[in-house]
């Protein structure tokens, strides 16, 4: 974990395809990351172990994926004071609903920033850390601030008529 900036825990490994987005956008912007499979029900202490740590490790930014009954982020958030980004996966019959009430409904003073459900979520939430990371790091900074041009050209120089 040592040179990795941020943190990815999925739940489970059948959350891998929606793991997949977040990896693309960080290696894009070659910001160093750790994966780790730990689920807040199934493996509690593991979780704890590795959110008091992650910290001291060099962690910035954790991002927390989960489906079902989806503690795992709010778990986290209450180890550790780093920001928590939450992935509300669409695992579940009710189709990720559960997973975002349980993380997105977490009490005052342990904040979850959850993303929305499912593969759109787990890219977001790769973005929204970069955006937390680029307030320290300038040449990540200007990055972002190319994409967020470059995005805006794409739209302006794709419409169906002269506007
Ligand atoms: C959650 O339960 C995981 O995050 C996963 O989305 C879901 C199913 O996990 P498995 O039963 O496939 O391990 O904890």
């Amino acid at each position: 974990m040592e040179d990795a900036k941020v943190l990815i825990i999925q739940g489970s490994a059948s959350d891998d395809p929606y793991m997949e987005g977040t990896m693309k956008v960080l290696d894009e912007y070659e910001v160093p990351y750790r994966r780790i499979i730990a689920s807040a029900h199934r493996s509690p202490d593991f979780v704890t172990e590795i959110a008091s740590s992650a910290h001291q490790k060099g962690i910035q930014v954790i991002i927390a994926a989960a489906g079902f009954a989806a503690h795992l982020a709010g778990v986290i958030a209450a180890h550790t004071c780093l920001p928590v980004i939450g992935v509300p996966l669409d695992s579940s019959p009710l189709k990720g609903q559960d997973a975002l009430y349980a993380m997105v409904m977490m009490p005052k003073g342990v904040p979850v920033a959850t993303m929305t459900i499912g593969k759109a979520g787990a890219t977001n939430a790769a973005h929204f850390a970069l955006r937390i990371l680029a307030l320290h790091d300038m040449k990540l900074a200007v990055a972002l601030s190319a994409y967020r041009k470059k995005t805006q050209e794409t739209i302006r120089n794709s419409q169906p008529e002269e506007v």
